[in-house]
């Protein structure tokens, strides 16, 4: 039987990483096998990318470069790893997908909405994920939180009108797909915020 595709989406220092393990933990006590990985990255090939897309080396790469490395890893993502685990019945986890595409470079760098449906209908075909949780907080909050953490990459040193507008994006898409997105607000501490993603997790497996 064909796996299931659970992605988790939101602006910097939103706790995706730090839930994502819970996530992961939750299912596998369920006795699902999973494959936890992450967009941009994921692959050899992709994690390269990564590389260059957050590195302050290419600070002034134009928005299409942007919008187009980010497919190119996702396209051997889907193809080497993603599409085959899928087919084998594992769960794929991926921290980031093309609703990043949406949000930062639809959202943060004004990309056309129509631009990114094509690449991702070439790029996915019908694939989507049957799970959206947006974790979803206040850019200033997030962005302090992120800071708490680590240097900032190319995209945390973004202005906090840019995550407004992310996050906004998130936002509208999850009003546009509710059957698909659950929105979870990860301003509150991390336990009550775990709590919710249990239940929401849980109503998912029912
Ligand atoms: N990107 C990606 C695009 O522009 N387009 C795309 O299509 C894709 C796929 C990737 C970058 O690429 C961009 C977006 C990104 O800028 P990334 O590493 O995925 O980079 O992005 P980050 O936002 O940096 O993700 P992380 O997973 O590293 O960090 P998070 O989600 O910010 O979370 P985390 O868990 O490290 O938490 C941050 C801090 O907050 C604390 C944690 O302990 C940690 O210290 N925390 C809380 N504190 C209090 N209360 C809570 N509820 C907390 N939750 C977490």
């Amino acid at each position: 039987m064909q796996g299931r595709f659970i992605t988790v989406e939101g602006i910097e220092g939103v706790g995706k990483t730090t839930n994502m393990e819970l996530l992961r933990t939750t299912l596998t006590a369920r006795g699902i096998s999973v494959l936890s990985t992450r967009e941009p990255g994921g692959t050899p090939l992709g994690e390269a990318v990564r590389g260059l897309l957050l590195s302050h080396e290419f600070a002034g790469m134009h928005e299409d470069s942007e919008l187009l490395l980010m497919f190119a890893a996702r396209a051997e993502h889907l193809n080497r790893v993603i599409r085959p685990a899928l087919a084998n019945g594992q769960w794929v986890l991926c921290d980031r997908f093309t609703d990043a595409t949406y949000a930062y470079q639809g959202g943060g760098r004004g990309i056309a909405t129509r631009r990114i449906a094509e690449l991702e209908q070439w790029v996915q075909g019908d694939l989507r994920p049957d799970l959206v949780i947006v974790l979803d907080i206040e850019p200033a909050q997030g962005l302090a939180r992120a800071k708490g953490r680590s240097e900032a990459d190319r995209f945390e040193s973004e202005t906090l009108a840019f995550f407004e507008r992310t996050r906004a994006a998130y936002l509208d898409r999850a009003r546009q797909y509710p059957e698909r997105y659950r929105v979870i607000d990860a301003g509150r501490p991390l336990a009550e915020v775990q709590e919710i993603l249990r239940r929401t997790l849980e109503d998912f497996l029912a």
